[in-house]
């Protein structure tokens, strides 16, 4: 397993924006200290979350800088530069790099209906240009694309690639990417199946809701390690109630509203991406009450299981 990745659970940041939709980087900044405060151990920048493919290529840049000046060393910053051209990947790859960034990652290109050969030449062309690790970044459901039905092996046996981000319900092409490329690190990308895809026998998670729930799944991942399955199932049922709530309302703006429950007033999320009503306001806060005693349930489950 790769150590640039390892068990970490990777916070998908959301990119804090104020009311006119231009980058807040110091609220960037303040979302990444107080993550790290509360125990999150790595985090993923301008991916799904953050908006990445909604930004221009110098806002990319700006965030890459803003968040891995705010982890500091502390943490792993990964950086997502999937875009629309291959040109375009580079320059903001190049950018994660001078930052400091751990590892690049990246989606297949969006729109044209490109071959397996002209997506494998773009990640390639992007792994080649600058030297940091790789993770393959798989979505299946924005991107019309598997990578768990094969072509892109070539890809996958390079040196730099050290993970699969595996954003997809498919269960069955977790754990055959994990069979066929066992040096990989393959990456929780749905919240909900963190326990699912970890009992296949994947470690690091990158998601949404990390951050936000960063107590509750590291909860799941100490009673999963030690073998209690029913209990890991209680705690993932605790993340899913939230999960289930930020779907319901828009999981982006809802990542923003209640980031900014702990760490500051995050704002809009980039039009055409749709921004939140009242009820949906309503429905977060009534989310949030109920995790926050669910951390506290958890916590003393814990604290009296470890007696
Ligand atoms: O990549 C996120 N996926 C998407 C990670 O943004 C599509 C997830 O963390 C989901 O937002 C979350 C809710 O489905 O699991």
């Amino acid at each position: 397993m790769s150590d640039v990745i390892g068990d970490r659970l990777i916070a998908a940041e959301p990119t804090p924006m104020r009311a006119d939709e231009s980058l807040d980087l110091a609220a960037l900044e303040s979302l990444v200290e107080a993550d790290i405060a509360r125990g999150v151990e790595g985090v993923y920048i301008g991916g799904s979350t953050g908006e990445g493919v909604l930004m221009s290529a110098q806002e990319r840049a700006q965030l890459a800088a803003a968040a891995s000046s705010a982890a500091a060393g502390r943490i792993p910053v990964y950086v997502h530069v999937g875009a629309m051209s291959t040109r375009e990947s580079i320059e903001i790859a190049d950018a994660a790099a001078q930052a400091g960034a751990a590892a690049i990652s990246m989606i297949p290109p969006l729109y044209y209906k490109y071959s397996t050969d002209d997506v494998v030449a773009h990640f390639r062309a992007v792994i080649d240009a600058v030297d940091l690790p790789f993770v393959l970044y798989n979505i299946p459901q924005f991107t019309g694309r598997d990578v768990a039905d094969g072509g892109f092996e070539s890809i996958l046996e390079l040196p730099q690639v050290v993970g699969i981000k595996h954003t997809s319900q498919n269960l069955f092409g977790a754990e055959r990417l994990m069979h066929r490329h066992p040096r990989l690190a393959l990456i929780n990308g749905f919240d909900e199946l963190y326990l699912a895809v970890r009992a296949l026998g994947a470690r690091a998670a990158i998601g949404t809701t990390v951050g936000l729930q960063i107590d509750l799944f590291r909860s799941l991942r100490a009673r999963a390690d030690r073998g209690d399955l029913l209990g890991a199932r209680v705690v993932q049922t605790r993340i899913n109630d939230t999960v289930e709530a930020m779907v319901a309302v828009g999981v982006f703006a809802a990542a923003k509203y209640l980031g900014g429950k702990y760490a500051g007033e995050l704002g809009v999320c980039r039009r055409p991406l749709p921004g939140l009503d009242a009820e949906g306001r309503r429905r977060l806060d009534a989310a949030w009450d109920r995790l926050v005693e669910n951390v506290e349930t958890t916590a003393s489950e814990d604290a009296s299981s470890a007696v």
